[in-house]
């Protein structure tokens, strides 16, 4: 049998097959997956094969392969940097959500997720959430910061899960796709799939629980059907977002905005940093490249972990 992962949990896996069926699955033995250390060998989105066991009355499925996948998201654990996360497999379009406050989104996450979804080819959406509560201030350092990206190429819209405004674009966009909705905890991204989908009804965190930072309400990733023909994988909110390793050269070809202008770099293996007639360097003291991105782009590579409590967010 044929299925698709919905759900999992450590060692159980939910999954549906294409006629609709729900079963509860595990694996058999293990699971080594080519290239991939991740400490999850089978994620949501997933394609599986499997048979069925009865035991005790109750029919299982014994998962046996994974069908080959179109791309997935992956992170680095911050702590334990040589150990991996798959997040979510086989996705359309992800939509990155992003609070200017409570809690704050850092720039130097949001290119780290960026850098991530663009290793893999991975369309990502940026949602400007929970615009019905900031002050002038904080309204204009969120169109600060989706001019910055919008720039870049990435579609930015400014939404409020809680009044529904923008919501009829955010649907838009999904109809059709597997989409994944990513970001830290509290950005309301279980509110933004009761919004869409009225009678979802995700558990979300309550007003007097919100100053528990730390508490994830979603602890685990899941997919949704939505009744406007789109999947839906709500995620546990991510922290800090380690980059899976990548090659010095390759970093800069996942900044939309550098790899365009990398071919007027003197040197052909130029990483932007000491070399000199540098086309990106030229384009920040231009400021045709935002130094946030820069900023970001060296740290990633120079493999600094992410600070992202600490790292205030500044536009210099
Ligand atoms: N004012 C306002 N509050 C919002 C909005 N969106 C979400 N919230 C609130 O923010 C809190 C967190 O929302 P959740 O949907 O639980 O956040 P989450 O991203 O799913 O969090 P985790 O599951 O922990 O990753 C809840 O109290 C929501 O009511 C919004 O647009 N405006
Ligand atoms: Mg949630
Ligand atoms: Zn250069």
């Amino acid at each position: 049998m044929t299925g698709l992962v919905y759900k999992s949990t450590g060692s159980w896996y939910t999954v549906k097959t294409l006629n609709g069926k729900v079963y509860q699955c595990r694996i058999k033995g293990k699971f080594r997956l080519k290239g991939i250390k991740s400490t999850n060998p089978i994620a949501v989105g997933d394609f599986v094969n499997f048979e069925l066991e009865t035991k005790n009355n109750t029919v299982t499925g014994v998962i046996h392969r994974i069908q080959e996948r179109k791309n997935y998201i992956i992170r680095k654990s911050v702590k334990l940097s040589k150990q991996t996360h798959i997040i979510a497999t086989n996705i359309d379009l992800v939509f990155l959500l992003i609070t200017i406050d409570n809690p704050p989104t850092f720039t130097s996450f949001i290119d780290r997720f960026l850098v991530s979804a663009e290793a893999y080819s991975i369309n990502t959406v940026l949602l400007f959430n929970k615009i019905d509560t900031y002050d002038e201030e904080q309204l204009l350092e969120m169109k600060y910061l989706a001019s910055i990206y919008r720039k870049i190429g990435y579609e930015c819209i400014e939404i409020s899960a809680k009044t529904g405004k923008n919501i009829d674009k955010v649907k838009q966009l999904m109809i059709d796709k597997v989409c994944m909705f990513s970001g830290h905890s509290g950005v309301g991204k279980s509110t933004l799939i009761n919004v869409l989908e009225p009678g979802m009804d995700l558990k979300t965190k309550e007003i007097s629980e919100q100053h528990h930072q730390g508490q994830h309400t979603t602890t685990f990733a899941e997919m949704f059907d939505l009744s406007f023909n789109s999947k839906i994988i709500d995620t546990p909110g991510i922290k800090g977002f380690g980059v899976v390793d990548m090659d010095h050269e390759e970093v800069g070809d996942f900044f939309p905005e550098f790899f365009k202008l990398k071919q007027d770099c003197k040197f052909n293996n130029c990483l932007h940093i000491h070399e000199p007639k540098c086309a990106i360097k030229k384009a920040l003291e231009d400021d045709e490249v935002s130094y946030s991105r820069y900023r970001s782009y060296v740290q990633i590579l120079e493999g600094e972990e992410e600070h992202f409590r600490t790292d205030n967010y500044d536009t210099e």
